[in-house]
């Protein structure tokens, strides 16, 4: 079925204007260094580059435009390439021939750093092209492959651009030849999933079986032979790509086990949830029953067991990565904005897979929090780490937290979240509805109008309401064919109550898997669906050491945190009892407008000064508290922060 998606929502179009607006300006600037900004460190590592971005540059130089020696991170061609695809989406709901004009220089631009057969990488071409795929573990060379294959297939079908088209698809047989398990081609992987995911796109554009095949030869090779990139190393006997990636485990890279025999979220957590992406939508694409349990199992053990409140994943700094079950530190844990951006792309193929609002349920968790908490209200300032407790002078004085930033900063030397945000948000259409064959599922609650149309005629939703400041949401449906359709309304797993009607009708059956059914008729119909959006309180289970004793809060789709600013210092002094009354204000002149939750809670105070004593001097006075969504927090100045309160 054909379909289009527009939006046309409050919350959601201030964003999409401030991608077009602040973020893609800001960051083409940043991307060609004209602009002075302080580009900090992710964390504490010399070695990280931080100088410069030097992105366009170097393509600058691989395309014999200019002099000089590559910049950056390995991976700095990704910076740009995100940067395209925003732009690409962008388009699509405020042209801008300018704007087009620039990036289709860079498309130009690109084409000329393309290698004659087809290979594409700055780095390689300008400082080690001797060494092309023979460091795969480190190179990300098919890490940036991908990542311009994505963005050319958004800008061809935005602005039919043939030659976007031309270089990803020179580039995506030059891989197709190179690797595979044929005699003269390389059986191996690149150490970060990324070309998967492209392929599958390039396929699902084209048609061209070799891409897909391509995407599942690297899937099902990953894992099947452990010691390929050691030997890669042995064989390559020139300093290291990207240094200290030999002391991480198989596990980082997701290589310890033939991927269809995975079942947990292993490793960085960004790889893991791209490697998931591209494999849930093989699963889908092919009907492959096998990896598609593959991916029920690794969804499972991610959402049951390695998940923050907030939709943040990778509880450690160290690989960036997951560890076990359970092990979810509020203040030194990873949370990478990329990686809940990833979690998003793993839903959204997962809904292809089974008509499951558990997956739309955490789509939307990790959108309204940790995705949208990395960047900062005015678009220019990122979070590349999202913790769930900070005090700033812990991050700035203790090594194990020097990751974990209290304000956001312009720009980071690991640049890969700022426009992988952007390029989300202006995508954001391709999240709120699941078209398949049989049904319609609605996911997300943002105001749009989803037009399909196939053979039996159009079919229309219109989707209005003030979500996530109101609960209450009515669906206006066209069904203009002559057979019903089935059309699937989710119901989030965190509303306290609702009720539902059709045509002024209460509806009397119950969500089945999370989603409330209708079969539309022929012609004209209305569905109201009213949530329960009240404030409510959220408890870990006790195998989270972390959150004993403790309580988070949230309304609607929103996680929601407590910070210094308006709670005073030492929140680990505060809280909030079982019994006080949770109420909830919007504030339209706070932080461009949020709802506020207060309630009356107490401090600890100790008298004493001593460190230890033997009895408890402490006292308990009253204290009001509020609280704010958490993904605002840290645009009032540098101050403490924590979602999980003590109760
Ligand atoms: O390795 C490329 C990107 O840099 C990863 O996706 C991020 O996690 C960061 O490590
Ligand atoms: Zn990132």
């Amino acid at each position: 079925m054909k379909y289009e998606v527009t939006v046309s929502d409050d919350f959601w179009n201030r964003y999409r204007k401030l991608v077009k607006q602040e973020m893609i300006p800001y960051q083409w600037a940043v991307l060609n260094d004209a602009i002075k900004i302080n580009i900090e460190r992710e964390r504490n590592d010399a070695s990280i580059p931080n100088e410069k971005s030097h992105a366009i540059e170097n393509f600058k130089i691989a395309a014999k435009r200019a002099e000089g020696r590559h910049y950056g991170w390995v991976f700095q061609d990704s910076d740009v390439y995100k940067w395209l695809e925003a732009v690409a989406y962008s388009l699509r709901y405020a042209w801008d021939e300018e704007l087009k004009k620039t990036a289709d220089e860079v498309v130009d631009l690109i084409g000329q750093a393309q290698e004659e057969d087809g290979y594409l990488n700055t780095y390689f071409s300008i400082m080690e092209p001797d060494r092309k795929y023979k460091r795969l573990k480190e190179s990300h060379e098919l890490y940036c492959a991908g990542h311009f294959i994505e963005a050319a297939t958004a800008y061809h079908l935005a602005t039919g651009s043939a030659r976007a088209l031309e270089i990803a698809k020179k580039l995506a047989d030059h891989i197709c030849r190179t690797f595979g398990d044929k005699e003269g081609q390389i059986r191996g992987v690149d150490g970060h999933e990324e070309i998967e995911i492209a392929l599958m796109r390039l396929y699902h554009l084209t048609g061209c079986r070799e891409y897909m095949e391509t995407a599942s030869f690297f899937l099902n090779e990953r894992g099947r032979d452990p010691s390929f990139f050691r030997e890669q190393t042995v064989d390559d006997d020139g300093n290291p790509v990207i240094g200290g990636l030999d002391s991480f485990p198989l596990k980082y890279f997701q290589m310890h086990r033939p991927v269809p025999e995975q079942d947990t979220a292993e490793g960085h957590a960004v790889r893991l949830v791209y490697m998931s992406t591209a494999l849930a939508d093989l699963a889908a694409t092919s009907g492959d029953e096998r990896l598609a349990d593959t991916c029920r199992k690794i969804w499972r053990n991610i959402v049951d067991k390695r998940m923050y409140i907030t939709g943040g994943i990778g509880s450690t700094v160290i690989g960036e990565a997951f560890t076990l079950d359970y092990d979810l530190p509020n203040d030194t844990m990873y949370c990478e904005t990329c990686a809940s951006v990833g979690l998003m792309f793993f839903a959204r193929q997962m809904l292809r897979i089974d008509a499951n609002a558990e997956y739309a349920d955490v789509m939307e968790r990790a959108l309204y929090n940790t995705v949208l908490s990395g960047m900062a209200l005015d678009g220019k300032h990122f979070f590349y780490v999202n913790p769930l407790e900070v005090v700033p002078k812990k991050s700035m004085d203790d090594p194990g937290k020097s990751h974990v930033k209290p304000v956001r900063p312009q720009w980071l030397g690991c640049a890969c979240c700022p426009p992988n945000l952007a390029r989300l948000i202006a995508s954001l259409d391709k999240y709120i509805y699941t078209v398949r064959d049989e049904e319609i599922l609605v996911n997300l609650f943002i105001g749009s109008e989803l037009q399909c149309e196939d053979t039996e005629g159009t079919f229309v939703i219109r989707q209005e309401g003030n979500y996530p400041k109101s609960g209450n949401l009515l669906f206006k449906i066209s069904n203009n064919g002559q057979a019903a359709r089935t059309l699937k309304i989710r119901v989030p797993s965190w509303a306290n109550g609702y009720t539902a009607a059709i045509d002024c009708e209460s509806l009397s059956t119950k969500p089945v898997n999370g989603y409330l059914c209708f079969e539309i008729a022929p012609g004209e119909h209305a569905v109201e669906l009213n949530l329960d959006i009240a404030p409510k309180r959220w408890y870990s289970n006790p195998k989270v050491s972390e959150n004993i004793g403790k309580v988070a809060v949230s309304r609607g789709p929103f996680i929601y945190c407590a910070e210094g600013v308006d709670n005073g210092e030492d929140l680990h002094c505060l809280r909030l009892p079982k019994d006080a009354a949770l109420s909830y204000e919007w504030q339209e002149d706070l932080l461009n407008g949020v709802g506020v939750i207060s309630a009356n809670g107490k401090r600890i105070t100790g008298a004493d000064t001593a460190l230890y004593r033997a009895f408890d001097d402490t006292s308990i006075t009253e204290q009001p508290l509020r609280m704010i969504p958490y993904y605002a927090w840290a645009n009032r100045g540098t101050n403490e922060m924590r979602v999980w309160l003590n109760e």
